[in-house]
Parts: C-alpha cells; structure tokens; sequence
C-alpha cells in the first residue's frame, strides 16, 4: 500500500515536470500517463509500482482463460467482444468472494476486435494466447522505453 502512494506521488511528481515538455503536451500527457499507471497497477502482482515482463504474461494468461470462455484456448470475435462484460462480472465474483484483487492484464476489446485481421497471424481467424502474447511483447517494448525491462514511471520521466 505505501509503495503504491509513493508511486503515486512520484507519478505526480513526473508529471508536474514532464508538463512544460511540448512533446509531451501535443500527445495529450494526462490521458497517456493514465493509461500507463493503469496498465501498471493492474498487472503489478508484487506492487513495486512496476510492470515486468513476467508480470504481464500472467496478467495476460489469466485474462486469457477468462475471456476464454468455451475453454477452447483461442478468443473468437464473439468472445472478444463479450470480455468487458465477463472481466467484469469476474472482478465482482472475486470481490465478493473475498479473493482481493484480481490481476488482469487491461483488454482493450475495441481495438483487438479493430485489428483483429493483423493479430490474427495465422489467419484461422480465432486469436490464440501466443498471438496476443506477440502484440502484447511488442507494446510492452514500445512504452520500455529506457529499456530496462519493465514499464515505469522512468519510462516517461525526461
Ligand atoms: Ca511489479
Ligand atoms: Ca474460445
Ligand atoms: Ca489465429
């Protein structure tokens, strides 16, 4: 807990700095920096205020199975656009059976049902865990971006 309010306040701390950098305005920083502290907390499974690499493969694995819904290891286009309502009624579950925080990895249903064709690399048109891991890999090395193996607060410090 108190290494999540220290992360907190340094996020603000960043940001505060960061702010007055042009780049950074133009890409709208609030929204960004959201969605990056977001990501991070919900995959971050021992709560240093980082995400690893390992981290989010099981946040990923987990959601995976979730989402899953007839169990046949690959998402259908129905089942991704059905996983915000089943991540939710999943989150509820947990809560109310006292099972604390569930760690799934953020799923933007949207954008993987928009892009569903390119992560899709097989073409069967079912995407499999390996597919999504692809994507996933490629995005957590996009925002790495001081390449230190984990998603941070240093990755949008300046
Ligand atoms: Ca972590
Ligand atoms: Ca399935
Ligand atoms: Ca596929």
């Amino acid at each position: 807990m108190k290494i999540k309010t220290a992360f907190i306040a340094a996020l603000a701390g960043v940001f505060a700095v960061t702010a007055a950098a042009p780049s950074f305005a133009a890409a709208d920083p609030a929204k960004k920096e959201k969605r990056i502290h977001r990501l991070i907390k919900r995959a971050d499974l021992n709560g240093d205020g980082r995400l690893s690499q390992a981290e989010m493969s099981r946040a990923i694995a987990v959601t995976f199975a979730k989402v899953d819904t007839n169990g046949d290891g690959r998402l259908s286009a129905s089942e991704i656009s059905g996983a915000k309502a089943v991540l939710k009624a999943e989150r509820k579950r947990a809560k109310a059976a006292g099972e604390g925080r569930v760690h799934f990895a953020k799923f933007p249903a949207k954008r993987i049902s928009r892009h569903f064709d390119r992560i899709d690399a097989n073409g069967d048109g079912m995407l499999s865990k390996a597919e999504l891991e692809t994507v996933a890999a490629r995005m957590f090395k996009k925002r790495d971006r001081n390449n230190d193996g984990y998603i941070s607060t240093a990755d949008f410090a300046r």
